[in-house]
């Protein structure tokens, strides 16, 4: 739970960063089983004669790096949805993240299904930064009039080398902004970028960033040599539209009704690739 000061803090600056609210029990289970993922392909890849070794010794910050040098295609498709992974989806229902979103969405919690793992790349490998944007502008409008709570989550350390997050203070309050497709992702054009110093905000391990949909934030290019791990999920009112209506979203806690939580993992699985199934093409973006 939040104390009254932090809460404040967030309302006032639309971000709030809490050190060692995580340990090794709650991520290390990820960080198997996106290990093991890891690993699988590096067979694979290696049986194909398309790397040149397995890179196993390497650690889990690393690995990957070494392996999409000659391979990138190994880090593709490792999102949540994509994966779809038992420890995973038990993270999302852990009791001390749901605590943190309780304190600022009230005690009827939908995980919102704009979750994302991201194992980002050093920029010599090709890989770009997350943009300028607003968690909003990722939504449909139906989103727009209400509170969304993002929480990031680094499962290494996030550095100002290797790419950690940047949010622009109080820019919540700014209302949205107008956003535009790029080969790099979505993101505010320069025009649109309200006046103010980023603040960059490096966080170990077990640490975690709650912003505002409304807070303008992105990413330092990550100028290590290693893979810069970490999640964003989105956690709001049960009584709050997703903004993704086609993706699964689901009751993670409820006070009120505590028989609606869901905590079948094979359901979650299922609906997600139901959902990427039946869904292709769909417009994700209200923006062109
Ligand atoms: O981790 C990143 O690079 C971007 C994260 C982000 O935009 C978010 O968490 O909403
Ligand atoms: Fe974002």
């Amino acid at each position: 739970m939040l104390t009254a000061a932090q809460m404040a803090s967030f309302h006032e600056n639309g971000y709030l960063v809490l050190e060692n609210v995580l340990r090794e029990d709650d991520l290390q289970p990820v960080v198997e089983e996106y290990s093991a993922v890891i690993d699988e392909r590096a067979r694979r890849l290696w049986a194909e004669g398309k790397v040149s070794s397995l890179y196993a010794d390497e650690p889990f910050e690393r690995r990957l790096a070494r392996l999409a040098v000659e391979a990138p295609e190994v880090a593709s498709e490792l999102d949540i949805m994509q994966v779809r992974g038992a420890a995973t989806f038990r993270f999302l229902l852990n009791p001390k993240v749901l605590d943190i979103a309780e304190s600022l969405v009230g005690g009827e919690i939908v995980c919102n299904p704009t979750q994302h793992l991201r194992a980002v790349l050093p920029v010599q490998q090709g890989a770009r930064p997350t943009p300028w944007h607003q968690d909003a502008g990722v939504f449909w409008p139906e989103a727009d009039p209400y509170f969304i709570l993002t929480i990031w989550i680094p499962l290494v350390d996030a550095t100002l080398e290797n790419g950690c997050l940047e949010v622009l203070p109080q820019s919540h309050r700014l209302g949205l902004r107008r956003h535009q497709m790029t080969p790099h992702g979505l993101t505010i054009p320069p025009e649109e970028i309200p006046p103010g110093d980023p603040v960059p905000l490096p966080v170990r391990r077990g640490s975690v960033i709650l912003f505002h949909n409304y807070t303008l934030h992105r990413a330092r290019p990550n100028e290590s040599d290693t893979v810069r791990w970490s999640f964003d999920l989105r956690y709001h009112d049960a009584a709050v539209p997703t903004g993704r209506p086609f993706y699964p979203s689901f009751i993670v806690r409820s006070r009120l009704r505590p028989a609606t939580v869901q905590d079948d993992y094979a359901m979650w699985r299922d609906r997600w690739a139901f959902a990427l199934a039946a869904t292709p093409g769909v417009k994700v973006y209200r923006w062109s």
